[in-house]
């Protein structure tokens, strides 16, 4: 430590930095931010995809909770960098923001989240080690909290069929990041989408945990992504696929319309997830609903009707990529693009290949034009029944007989618990504190809400019971303003149906009061799986890991004498006192706050388990319960 130069503190300052505040540069410390850091390497190595020297990208999870991301583009340079007398490696490792002069990356991500530097990643790690084999020459250097554990060392070189890339593993750091594990189905998803943005790369996952391994490879690109998102629903024309460019920004768009009434669009800058739309979604929305209008009226099957938006939006699957050089990302989570000069350059590159495309297939754009045609005698429907929720005739102006309602009068006291069952949701009526909590008992699986038009929607029992309970309307005359209560929590078994349901809720949320969601009111119950009591000590556990801890912490086995264990099967099998302790005590219980992401992510995951078929739906549900169950852990 005796010779540090100006430039060495100056370098070590800045990773203090990150260490100081992480949130800043990865959004936070929570299993979201955790997931980010692997995000962060996988996005160097989808850049060395991207422009044409990497192909592969390895990722594995280990026992310890470290994670290694392999690829096989041309590996971190190590030659001297001038300004800091170090490897370039050690600059880029340990410098924030590193890039200037050997930055030739083409579709850099400012803002947002991605592109913050893998330095970020190094300075929130216990220890990470990177091995890049280049010019036929292998080199090693491991760091400890951002800072050289060792000099870059030149290895010998292995002759194990990894010939040149990349190679980074690193440890969380658990003072930075807690006790939060990597998920392997979080991972998957954000690979899978990877594979379909940049096809022919190929990324694999290998769980050294449980031994599995997924590998996600997709020639296909858009048309592909499309296909699996259309996978369990019938579509009803061949997928409309187009590419182009203008001004220096890329737009790659895949259509396809199924028989649902939904819309799905799901669009990417730079690779990076845009939850919120923004620009580059408005100019499609905007050439979609002009075409299919011009094309109509060209044909004459419009007659005098004319198509708004929501009508040539319904059953659309879309999905939108575009790449740009200085994407603007704003809104809540920044996700949400802001380059206002995108939204005229996807609007022309659609209006041009969508009106080829039409005029090409007129079989296809007819059954397109009819299904909107159909969307918009419904919408005269839909628009009947809004029209009834905005005169209040329709929610009889008595509140659902099935609500337990609270005495408290200040909205932003009172809570709302929606509870899955008849049964259930008598034991919360005698567990609550009546003076604000309230009681809303949902009968069985709500309404499908992704089959449904609006006018269906709210001919559910379930759904006007819970739109009147919460006073605020729906759709577009949803009034934040208005809502009876401050915290809806939903309360549901910690199994397959509970799940089910609780995804069910979350998406009739995000697709109709979305601003319930966005303003964080909406809430997820957690009930605990497990009771251990000895003597007169009770426990709760909320998960097996928590279970066998507190197992161990006691010193007691299963079976021991005046040892009681109850394995909670749902929320009836609690008594009245037991569910106020551990779900519904504001000083005790665990509730979970739901965001715009997760109710996102539930509207995907309810997506993808939508369609005719029950069988796959299942299987979905089956395989991603956890999944859906811990939104946001
Ligand atoms: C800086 C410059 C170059 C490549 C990279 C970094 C790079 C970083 C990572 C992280 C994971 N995999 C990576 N692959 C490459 C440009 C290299 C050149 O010009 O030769």
């Amino acid at each position: 430590m005796e010779s540090y130069s100006a430039k060495d503190i100056q370098v070590l300052k800045d990773l203090t930095a990150v260490r100081k505040r992480p949130a800043m540069y990865i959004g936070d410390t929570s299993s979201k931010g955790l997931h980010h850091l692997v995000y962060e390497v996988i996005d160097n190595s989808v850049d060395e995809a991207l422009i044409g020297y990497c192909n592969t990208i390895e990722v594995e999870i280990h026992e310890d909770n470290s994670i290694t991301v392999r690829d096989n583009g041309r590996g971190i340079p190590v030659d001297l960098h001038e300004e800091y007398n170090l490897p370039a490696v050690e600059v880029v490792m340990t410098k924030l923001h590193a890039g200037g002069k050997f930055d030739n990356k083409v579709y850099k991500v400012s803002g947002g989240l991605h592109g913050v530097g893998i330095s970020v990643v190094n300075a929130l790690s216990e220890w990470l080690d990177v091995e890049i084999r280049r010019n036929g020459k292998s080199y090693y250097q491991r760091y400890e909290r951002g800072k050289p554990a060792c000099s870059l060392k030149e290895l010998d070189t292995e002759n194990d069929g990894w010939s040149r890339g990349t190679k980074v593993t690193f440890k969380p750091d658990t003072h930075i990041f807690g006790n939060y594990e990597f998920d392997a189905s979080i991972l998957s998803s954000r690979l899978r989408e990877l594979a379909f943005l940049n096809p022919g790369v190929k990324l694999s996952l290998r769980d050294e945990r449980t031994g599995k391994e997924r590998v996600f490879l997709y020639g296909g690109g858009i048309a592909s992504f499309l296909e699996y998102i259309n996978r369990d629903k019938k579509v009803l024309h061949q997928p409309i696929i187009f590419k182009d460019e203008k001004e220096d920004v890329k737009v790659e768009i895949g259509i396809q319309y199924n028989d649902s009434y939904t819309e799905n669009i799901f669009s990417f800058v730079n690779n990076v997830k845009t939850v919120e739309g923004g620009k580059h979604v408005s100019g499609f929305k905007a050439a979609l609903t002009r075409v299919l209008n011009e094309y109509g009226k060209a044909k004459n099957t419009l007659k005098k009707l004319s198509l708004d938006g929501d009508d040539v939006r319904e059953g659309l699957a879309a999905v939108i990529s575009v790449k740009l050089r200085e994407p603007q990302f704003e809104g809540q989570t920044k996700t949400k693009l802001g380059n206002s000069e995108v939204k005229g350059i996807v609007e022309s590159i659609t209006r041009e290949h969508l009106w080829d495309f039409l005029n090409e297939n007129p079989r296809d754009a007819d059954t397109i034009i009819r299904k909107a045609l159909e969307a918009a005698r419904a919408r005269e429907a839909a628009r009947h029944a809004r029209e009834m929720v905005r005169k209040k005739d329709f929610f009889a102006d008595s509140l659902p007989g099935k609500l337990a309602d609270c005495s408290e009068r200040d909205p932003s006291k009172r809570e709302l618990y929606i509870v899955e069952g008849d049964s259930a949701g008598g034991s919360a009526k005698q567990a609550r504190d009546k003076n604000f909590q309230a009681i809303l008992p949902i009968r069985g699986k709500i309404l499908n809400v992704e089959k449904a038009r609006l006018d269906r929607v709210l001919k559910s029992n379930e759904i006007r019971a819970l739109v009147t309970a919460l006073g605020a309307g729906i759709g577009d005359e949803f009034d934040l303003q208005k809502t009876r209560y401050s915290r809806i929590i939903i309360m549901s078994d910690a199994d397959v149906d509970g799940a089910h349901i609780r995804t069910l809720l979350l998406t009739f949320f995000y697709r109709y009061m979305q601003e319930l969601v966005s303003t964080n009111h909406v809430y997820i119950a957690l009930p605990p799986l497990y009771m251990v009591k000895k003597g007169k000590e009770t426990r709760y556990a909320f998960s097996d890991e928590e279970y066998a801890e507190i197992l161990k912490e006691l010193n007691i086995k299963e079976g021991d004498p005046g040892v009681k264990i109850q394995r909670y099967k749902g929320l009836g099998e609690m008594n009245p006192e037991q569910l106020w302790e551990t779900t519904m005590n504001p000083r005790t219980r665990c509730i979970k706050r739901v965001t715009l992401e997760d109710a996102a992510e539930a509207d995907w995951i309810f997506t993808v388990l939508m369609g005719e078929e029950v069988e796959p739906r299942k299987k979905f549900i089956q395989e991603h319960a956890r999944e859906v169950m811990n939104l946001d852990i």
